[in-house]
């Protein structure tokens, strides 16, 4: 194993996309094992000096939303309503730093589904103002959020890593996230494991 993914902290970041309560187990959009990514990320936020949290932040009449959802592409429940609890970053996760972390909401036009971090928000001039060049990405959904924003990350001329097992997705029908994972690698991403992160000299909670 070779492959060691070394970290660099001036020019690495780590994007959490929608680690929300909605989509954990018992939310109204459930992804299945959702709440499995939590630990893990958690584990990875030590390893970075930069790090940005997306959240999905829909109004009452997002355009999604259907009252008889087929949990697909513009036809999910109601979820995410911005300021609900159930759209505030997961209590469980790691927000760092504390006192000012960067917040990205996203679909928070009523017109519009912005399913990646970078659509309508300015994700990326805040990652070129840091000085980042290459995007680490974790969270949910893998065949939705996650893609999304790892395919803007590259069109924008940032190089992308998924981080696979801290990813889950809604994967209906099946096959649907092993066809994500190819189209962002088809397009240039990397996927790794949290394992093949190594960071020195900073200690990381061994996996
Ligand atoms: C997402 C479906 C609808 C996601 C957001 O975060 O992947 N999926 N809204
Ligand atoms: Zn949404």
């Amino acid at each position: 194993m070779p492959y060691r993914y070394d970290i660099h902290p001036d020019t690495d970041a780590l994007i959490v996309v929608d680690v929300q309560p909605d989509f954990m187990p018992g939310g109204p959009l459930a992804v299945p094992d959702g709440d499995a990514v939590i630990p893990i990320i958690n584990r990875l936020i030590p390893a970075f000096d930069k790090i940005y949290y997306t959240r999905d932040w829909h109004p009452y009449n997002h355009i999604s939303f259907s009252e008889f959802p087929e949990y697909r592409d513009g036809s999910w429940p109601p979820h995410c309503l911005a300021d609900s609890p159930g759209a505030h970053l997961h209590e469980d996760l790691i927000i760092a730093p504390d006192d000012d972390p960067q917040i990205i909401s996203k679909g928070t036009d009523p017109e519009r589904e912005a399913y990646s971090g970078f659509e309508g928000t300015d994700l990326d001039r805040r990652l070129r103002l840091a000085g980042v060049r290459r995007v680490f990405v974790a969270g949910l959904a893998t065949d939705y959020c996650v893609k999304n924003t790892v395919l803007d990350a590259l069109k924008r001329g940032f190089q992308a890593v998924v981080v696979e097992d801290a990813t889950r997705g809604v994967n209906q029908p099946a096959g649907n996230v092993a066809q994500a994972l190819d189209e962002m690698v088809q397009q240039g991403a990397e996927v790794i494991t949290a394992k093949q992160l190594v960071t020195a000299p900073r200690e990381l909670t061994p996996l």
